[in-house]
């Protein structure tokens, strides 16, 4: 484990920061960090007291007031820098991730990639920040839009991207000129804790410039510390990543008060194969959006829409495929699917395979827990197949576990597409057809009505360079890239009079 002495964590660790000095000396509850790797207890971290989360939302808010007035390639500049730390951590980080919260580590490097890539993809918005200019009606006047930094933005991320997310929301307000206060969750409350260390070297390289408070960390319950940042007028833009459940309360706090949110909550993506997919890869994307992260993405494959015509062969695949997966220690390469988060997310995964059964569904392969030394923690599980009918009432539900549900359609692929849309939630989705007419029917208004709509590609894994998002519970919002910045922004109109007299809009006459 030589990568936590590498990433600064110790046996004990405080739990809020302003960037360079560390809060939360051991007065606020202490989180005891259990990997789901092995069952071991990692490490400590003290929560953050009221006083505390009040400190360092004051630090984030008055960091904000200097770095609004840095030019923002200058921002881009640190970002920049960031990005290159990142790189030399890289590794480390990767396993932190991996052995904190489980993924593979593959994946936990993938994550640490994503930060990297987003903080390029900042940098280059850094000189960016495009209004449009627009043509005035009246004579001698100049209209146009400016985009502007709009404060301290709160991030709330959730365990399944314990560091990535926080990148997406950070990177891109910190090129806006805002200053960020973060709240992870405290599932997986390390890797914060190390993130906010690789960033140390950068901020006090460049104190001059960087105020101590632009990225911030508080570490705590959802019901202290999540709580009073929802509600903190200090905050104008709370982006959270998490369930729906969480969302709706987060966003109905924060409306409250007119503050802004980005929300990313639950999917429940689908794939749809048609009789014209190129089955190979179908089944291939299939896997590892199913097992990925160990079903625990928000993009993860939760529904298969089959054609009637090639459903035994693709369940027959499937299967087999699944046949093959090994599951156990993440950090292990050979191994393709580590444990769940917790024992609480092994018991959600047995209830819902139970209600599969209870409502008419079919449990294809898999289906238990994983028992025997290797899986000591007793967060391991099978991979699981289900055949089901789409409107049942635990397939309209996302359950975070590597659970995919395969359903029939038959006839036209808008018979797929009406079973793809029909569920509360809007996120990803993707199809699988070399068929023109059929990805762009998809593809079309009537088509998906999701916020990512992919065409031979799986539901999950998606670039930076693109919007991240969905509809429906997912939330609406969008993080990440094409024009996500704008929503870590204000947008101010001016128009300029440059002429001798004051002719008003609307041809409205009014003399005085
Ligand atoms: C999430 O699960 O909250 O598209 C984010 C993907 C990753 C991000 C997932 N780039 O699967």
């Amino acid at each position: 484990m030589q990568f936590l002495q590498t990433l600064g964590i110790e046996k004990e660790n405080r739990g809020v920061s302003t960037g360079l000095t560390w809060l939360g000396g051991g007065k606020g509850p202490m989180i005891d960090v259990v990997s789901p790797v092995d069952g071991h207890a990692i490490a400590g971290v003290f929560t953050a007291t009221p006083a505390e989360y009040d400190r360092a939302a004051t630090a984030a808010r008055r960091a904000f007031l200097r770095w609004r007035e840095v030019p923002p390639p200058r921002r881009g500049d640190i970002v920049r820098r960031i990005g290159q730390q990142l790189r030399i951590y890289k590794k480390p980080l990767g396993a932190l991730v991996s052995y904190e919260m489980g993924k593979s580590l593959q994946e936990g490097l993938g994550e640490v990639q994503e930060m990297i890539d987003i903080c390029d993809f900042a940098v280059g918005q850094s000189r960016q920040l495009y209004g449009y200019t627009m043509a005035s009606e009246r004579p001698e006047h100049r209209m146009y839009d400016h985009y502007h930094p709009l404060g301290v933005v709160g991030i709330v991320s959730a365990f399944n991207f314990p560091v990535a997310v926080w990148s997406w929301n950070a990177m891109l307000a910190a090129v806006c000129g805002n200053a960020s206060l973060w709240k992870p969750s405290s599932k997986a409350p390390l890797s914060a804790i190390a993130v906010q260390h690789i960033l140390a070297d950068v901020l006090r390289e460049n104190d001059d410039v960087v105020p101590e408070g632009l990225f911030s960390l508080v570490i705590g319950s959802g019901s202290s510390v999540g709580q009073r940042l929802l509600e903190d007028e200090r905050v104008p833009l709370v982006s959270v990543t998490g369930s729906t459940r969480v969302g709706r309360h987060a966003a109905q706090v924060v409306a409250g008060r007119f503050g802004r949110t980005i929300l990313e909550l639950g999917g429940n993506n689908a794939i749809i194969v048609t009789p014209a997919a190129d089955l190979p890869m179908a089944v291939s994307a299939i896997v590892f959006g199913a097992v990925g992260t160990a079903g625990q993405r928000c993009t993860s494959t939760r529904r298969v829409i089959v054609h009637a015509d090639i459903y035994d062969r693709v369940a027959a695949s499937l299967t087999r495929a699944y046949a093959g997966l090994r599951i156990g220690n993440p950090l292990d390469e050979n191994n393709h699917m580590g444990p769940l988060i917790d024992t609480a997310a092994v018991a959600d995964y047995q209830r819902a395979l139970a209600q599969v059964v209870a409502q008419g569904g079919q449990v294809l392969c898999g289906g238990g827990v994983m028992e025997g030394p290797e899986y000591a923690s007793g967060c391991y599980v099978q991979p699981t197949i289900c055949a089901v009918e789409n409107n049942l009432a635990i397939v309209q539900d996302e359950t975070f576990a590597p659970i995919v549900y395969l359903i029939r359609y038959r006839g036209d692929v808008s018979n797929a597409i009406t079973l793809q849309n029909d569920v509360p939630q809007g996120l990803s989705s993707a199809i699988f057809t070399n068929d023109l007419r059929e990805a762009e029917r998809f593809l079309s208004a009537a088509g998906s009505d999701c916020g990512i709509a992919n065409v031979n590609i799986g539901t999950s894994g998606a670039e930076i360079g693109g919007a991240f998002g969905g509809e429906k519970e997912t939330g609406g919002g969008r993080e990440s890239g094409s024009d996500a910045w704008k929503g870590y922004m204000r947008r101010q109109t001016t128009t300029i009079n440059y002429g001798r007299s004051l002719p008003l809009a609307q041809g409205i006459s009014f003399d005085i």
